[in-house]
């Protein structure tokens, strides 16, 4: 679509399309990817502050390399849910192995068993509704599992960059992000705070 832009639509999320040049791939078919995985026998090898904040800055790190969009995320004590782009040029499979054996060498006891559970799960997330869907889904985890009361309560999710804009250790691509770019606000803020 010629300058990035897809037409205005009245349901909210669908203006996520208006994209710069580089991502105009996702205007086409929206191809994110909700995935899942778990710390090896789902043990809660993440429940400890200074290992969210080592997953999140190698997120960011592998999202800079790969040039991975990331829609949202969200860490838990034993498990991990991201809502990701495909990368441009390789397989996403492979930025997902980078990332768990970057992450796993960083917080990996010595002598433990493994700290992430082989397989992932992977969910195709084909329209915007959906993608709305799996972010709530991620941003109310916490308060689910009744770890706190409020999503913005948790840190280590992408909820507060939604709630307010503010760039936080991860580059999340949200309507934010694409209005900060000089697009349009896509949708109002409130869709994934609620
Ligand atoms: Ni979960």
């Amino acid at each position: 679509m010629a300058g990035g832009r897809a037409g205005r639509s009245s349901r909210p999320g669908v203006e996520f399309a208006i994209m710069p040049r580089g991502l105009v791939r996702y205007q086409q078919c929206g191809c994110f990817h909700f995935l899942t995985f778990s710390c090896y026998r789902r043990q809660p090898f993440l429940e400890r502050p200074e290992a969210y904040g080592v997953f999140e800055a190698m997120l960011e790190s592998v999202r800079m390399r790969y040039r991975l969009v990331v829609a949202g995320y969200v860490l838990m004590p034993e498990h991990v849910h991201l809502l990701v782009g495909e990368p441009p040029g390789l397989p996403l499979s492979v930025a997902i192995q980078v990332l768990k054996q970057r992450t796993s060498r960083r917080l990996k006891l010595q002598g433990d068993s493994p700290f992430w559970q082989r397989r992932y799960y992977d969910f195709n997330v084909h329209n915007p509704e959906k993608r709305v869907e799996k972010l709530r889904y991620m941003h109310r985890n916490p308060v689910k599992r009744g770890s706190v009361a409020e999503p913005g309560d948790w840190p280590w999710s992408s909820f507060r960059h939604y709630a307010t804009g503010h760039r936080e250790t991860i580059e999340i691509e949200s309507h934010w992000t694409a209005f900060q770019r000089g697009n349009q606000l896509p949708y109002p803020a409130q869709i994934d705070s609620r």
